[in-house]
């Protein structure tokens, strides 16, 4: 490996323009080009993708038009051809990040940005998946919250560096593989003799963990031509976060949420 040293000041350079996402990545915020987005007729309006954080959204938009008490249009943010940096999709989330949503139910459009803020605003305006019992209630916020700070070491580290870095960096791919087991290993003590992750109901604290620690107990995320993050985890390792995630993942809504088709914005 070829030793770097830092520079007194960092820059933006040809090589750390480089990698999967080189093309988008800039160290600024804010529109990049003026980009309109359509707006259905329904009540919601999802601007997003079916990645793990989008698809919390998606599984509790589902969950929630299956009993009946809402409706939803979602459409597809291409964040590889940079749509999170149009300016429609800046004045929703600033951070341009997917998901996205703007909330058309009152007397003015709500825009809400951050998959666990979506959850909880929708889970508190339905009163549903997020229990009002206080034990439980902050169980629930403390899973959900949990899922938020620490899966970032999984999809902005583990996965970045083994699936999606220009090249293996040693160092890098251990840390973060350290730390995706040991959060996998948390999940599995907590989860033996559990059905759900924060009580005895299902919240918005299993719909936020599914698609990241579900899916990669699966087999469903970060697999490719070169690479299987399943098999290299050893996934078989955490029985009960597997018996869990099949669990979750036969629900009706979940399903639908993992295959939601989101329209063209353009
Ligand atoms: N903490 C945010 C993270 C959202 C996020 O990282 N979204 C990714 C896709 S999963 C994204 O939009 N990336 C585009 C980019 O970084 O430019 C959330 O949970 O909503």
């Amino acid at each position: 490996m070829s030793k770097y040293t830092p520079p007194k000041v960092w820059g933006i350079n040809a090589v750390n323009m480089g990698g999967k996402f080189g093309s988008t990545n800039r160290p600024t915020a804010g529109a990049r080009h003026e980009l309109g987005l359509p707006q259905g007729d329904k009540p919601y309006q999802l601007y997003s993708l079916n990645t793990p954080n989008g698809v919390k959204v998606n599984i509790i938009l589902e969950e929630l038009k299956a009993e009946g008490l809402l409706d939803f249009d979602a459409y597809k943010i291409d964040i590889m051809a940079g749509d999170q940096f149009g300016s429609d999709f800046v004045t929703i989330n600033p951070n341009s990040k997917i998901p996205a949503l703007v909330d058309h139910t009152g007397d003015a459009p709500v825009n809400v940005f951050e998959s666990g803020a979506i959850l909880l605003h929708l889970a508190q305006k339905y009163h549903k998946f997020l229990p009002t019992d206080t034990a439980k209630n902050a169980k629930t916020l403390s899973w959900l919250m949990w899922q938020m700070g620490s899966a970032p070491f999984v999809g902005g580290g583990f996965g970045h560096f083994y699936a999606y870095a220009p090249e293996p960096i040693e160092y890098a791919i251990n840390r973060y593989t350290m730390e995706t087991k040991r959060q996998l290993d948390v999940l599995n003590q907590h989860l033996a003799h559990r059905s759900y992750i924060a009580c005895d109901e299902y919240t918005v604290a299993d719909m936020a963990i599914y698609p990241w620690y579900g899916w990669l107990v699966l087999g469903k995320l970060y697999v490719g031509d070169d690479y299987d993050a399943a098999k290299f985890l050893s996934v078989d390792d955490y029985p009960e976060v597997q018996r869990w995630a099949r669990h979750i993942a036969e629900r009706p809504a979940v399903q639908r949420a993992e295959s939601l088709v989101l329209s063209p914005i353009k």
